[in-house]
């Protein structure tokens, strides 16, 4: 018997879409211990390669695991009279000014034990899983002091210990002023660069560090503070930018070389110029933009005409984006902005993962990790063109099987 890990599994007459695109032919996919041993089209499988392998069955779309590189599951509380009060009329901005919308859920997230956010977290990061997703981007930020931000990354390393999924985590201690920081915005950026982010680069806690570069959060001067200091703990960085209005945050964090810049609803000309130039990736996040019934439509033809990589990913969270469903985020990147169902895909899985600084992974190909999927859909573009909850009939992270038989 062969063991776990040289276990060879066989895959006849799938679709690919191996991360970039929909390969023409159906294909025969192997896999042995955690990697994708062999890609083949169907008709030059011969005996060898089916040799010793256990039949995964035939036919399906299969896709790289699905990577949300951008999400805010980890929170205390709940927001339903928020979504009350935006449907009566006020506005996301307007809630946050009167010290409701993301600085609510810091008074939850603080009241929270690492136990209690952990069991409210660990549900929400099941239904991204059951959706097709191995690699999970969570963020702190509703913290805001060290203590309760160490608090929020600890909760997401342990998800990745307890859940089949790839947890990256990331500290956004400059996600909004906590109230006891009033009237001193530069006092609490200090707090963040000299004392949060050397608590969680010590900790090993953080593998990015993110800001809120907007009216209603940090300036550009304060971001571009945080991410010296990132810097300098040898952390890279990204950035909330251009979500509700045109700061030129962006094109500074792409001066830093940061990894993306997510939601860009109002990113101009020289904002694109400047990622192209850094190799950033626009993480596009239509969960939000429908949330929160914006009208600026992030500029995708514009992106798309400078190849700059799209990423797409759900923002899950509690105030602008309470949706846990990544397919749904494929069928709205597409009806809301357009992109093609094969944009869309190549989104949440390879250009996710080069926006989390996993350049390579998020593709199906000889050598890759085995983290796969594969879908009840007609073709690759079936997964964003019907929102329908159950179509993952087999899901592979690291080579075992954690969904299907
Ligand atoms: N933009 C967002 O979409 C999330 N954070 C941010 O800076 C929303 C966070 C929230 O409303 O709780
Ligand atoms: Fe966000």
């Amino acid at each position: 018997m062969p063991n776990s890990t040289s276990k060879r599994r066989l895959w006849r007459d799938v679709r690919v879409f191996d991360g970039l695109r929909t390969l023409p032919e159906p294909m025969a996919v192997v896999t042995e211990g955690t990697r994708i041993a062999s890609l083949v089209a169907m008709r030059d499988a011969d005996e060898n390669l089916v040799e010793g392998c256990s039949d995964m069955g035939r036919g399906g779309v299969m896709t790289p695991g699905l990577v949300d590189c951008h999400t805010h599951l980890v929170f205390g509380g709940g927001r339903a009279d928020e979504f009350e009060a935006r449907l009566e009329g006020a506005s996301y901005e307007e809630i946050a000014r009167r010290g409701g919308g993301i600085l609510s859920t810091v008074r939850a997230t603080r009241e929270a034990s690492e136990e209690e956010l952990l069991a409210l977290a660990r549900p929400r990061l099941e239904a991204l899983i059951a959706d097709g997703v191995t690699t999970v981007e969570i963020k702190s930020g509703y913290g805001l002091d060290v203590a309760s931000e160490l608090k929020m990354l600890r909760v997401a390393r342990r998800l990745g210990e307890e859940l089949p999924v790839r947890v990256v985590t990331t500290l956004l201690g400059a996600h909004a002023l906590p109230p006891e920081f009033k009237g001193d915005s530069d006092g609490y950026i200090d707090l963040v660069c000299r004392e949060m982010v050397p608590a969680a680069t010590q900790a090993g806690l953080a593998d990015a560090v993110d800001v809120f570069c907007e009216k209603i959060a940090f300036s550009v001067a304060q971001c571009e503070r945080v991410f010296v200091a990132a810097e300098a703990h040898g952390l890279p960085i990204k950035a909330h930018a251009e979500q509700l209005s045109n700061l030129g945050g962006t094109a500074m964090a792409a001066r830093h070389g940061a990894l993306s810049a997510d939601h860009i609803e109002y990113l101009d000309a020289a904002g694109i110029a400047a990622m192209r130039e850094a190799g950033s990736v626009a993480v596009i996040l239509p969960g939000a933009f429908h949330t929160l019934r914006e009208t600026q439509q992030p500029p995708i033809a514009a992106l798309r005409k400078a190849g700059v990589p799209m990423a797409v990913a759900t923002d899950a969270n509690p105030g602008s984006s309470p949706l846990f469903m990544p397919t749904l985020m494929l069928n709205l990147a597409c009806t809301l902005f357009r992109l093609t169902p094969q944009e869309a895909l190549a989104g949440m899985t390879a250009h996710g993962a080069t926006a989390l600084g996993l350049a390579g992974q998020g593709r199906i190909r000889e050598g890759a990790e085995a983290d796969l999927c594969l879908w009840n859909v007609e073709s690759p573009a079936g997964l964003a063109y019907a929102v329908q909850p159950g179509r993952l009939r087999q899901r592979l992270f690291q080579g075992e099987l954690t969904h299907g038989n």
